[in-house]
């Protein structure tokens, strides 16, 4: 499949690659990449041979945010009307497999939110994350001000939401937003590494545990518990328990098979 606003390749047979490719607009997001994006990890996430993905994009920019120019001349009745491009950007929730995203550069505006739609973030040390959307009239509006201060608490989430102001990579990372930070010309070494891990593992616990971890952020404690305690049971039933515990108690590599 060809597409004119990402590209996308398969490492080690395993592990399904999106750069975002719009670098003269810094990656900005219109309806067409984010309708490719989606595109792309759906059929990632159907390939049986891919056990993990990774968005990323430029070393000068993971996504500088939803592209200004397309929404400038947009009214109240174009935006409401078409339900503002939900059905594309929503479309990562969707994906079962877990996804990395690779941040470099600037992950403004919607490029942060989407970042935070991925499963973790692993940041480059030349990362800048924030939410400018104040400086342009309105407020984040693909889930910035639900998503991040779920990620990095109230405060920092409030300073930058009503400041606009960007952090750097450290800043985000004590603040919970990335998972690690790494060299900028080691930024996708690290990540595949992370998602070769991923792979390693059997695909039914992966998506289990991604299940599990992201119910935390839709349902009371109780309800949480009750939810991974029954996936966990049910992980009981699976060729591939059977053999991670084997593995274990024989002294050998587990061989999992996804099923
Ligand atoms: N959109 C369109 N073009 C952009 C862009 C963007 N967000 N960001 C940068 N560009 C373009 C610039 O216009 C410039 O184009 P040319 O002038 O060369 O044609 C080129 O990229 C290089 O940018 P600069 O010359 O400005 O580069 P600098 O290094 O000087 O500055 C910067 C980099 C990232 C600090 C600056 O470009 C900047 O402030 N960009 C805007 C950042 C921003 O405000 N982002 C938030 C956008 S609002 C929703 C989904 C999503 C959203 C909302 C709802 N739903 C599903 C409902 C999201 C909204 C947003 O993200």
């Amino acid at each position: 499949m060809s597409y004119e606003f990402i590209t996308t390749r398969i490492e080690a047979d395993k592990v399904g690659i999106v750069t975002l490719n719009r670098p003269k607009q810094l990656n900005a997001l219109n309806g067409e990449l984010m309708d490719e994006l989606g595109a792309a990890l759906k059929a990632f996430d159907a390939d049986p041979k891919i056990g993990c993905m990774i968005v990323t994009g430029s070393e000068k920019a993971f996504a500088a945010g939803a592209d200004i120019g397309a929404m400038a001349s947009w009214g109240f009745s174009d935006v409401y009307g078409a339900d503002y491009i939900t059905r594309n950007w929503e479309t990562i929730r969707s994906i079962r497999k877990p996804v990395i995203a690779a941040v470099s550069g600037f992950c403004l505006g919607g490029g942060c939110e989407l970042a935070m739609m991925c499963d973790f973030i692993i940041a480059a040390d030349n990362a800048r994350f924030g939410q400018p959307e104040i400086k342009l009239g309105i407020i984040p509006g693909a889930g910035g001000t639900q998503r991040l201060p779920r990620a990095v608490g109230k405060a920092k989430a409030m300073d930058l939401v009503l400041t606009g102001r960007m952090m750097n990579a450290d800043e985000a990372e004590r603040a919970g937003l990335a998972s690690r930070v790494v060299a900028v010309d080691k930024l996708m070494d690290e990540v595949l590494a992370a998602a070769l891990m991923i792979c390693d593992y059997g695909q039914l616990a992966t998506m289990a545990a991604k299940e599990s971890v992201n119910r935390a952020f839709e349902s009371g404690l109780s309800d949480g518990i009750m939810f991974e305690r029954r996936l966990f049971h049910a992980l009981f039933a699976t060729q591939d328990q059977k053999e991670g515990m084997d593995a274990f108690v024989n002294k050998r590599k587990a061989n999992f098979v996804n099923a």
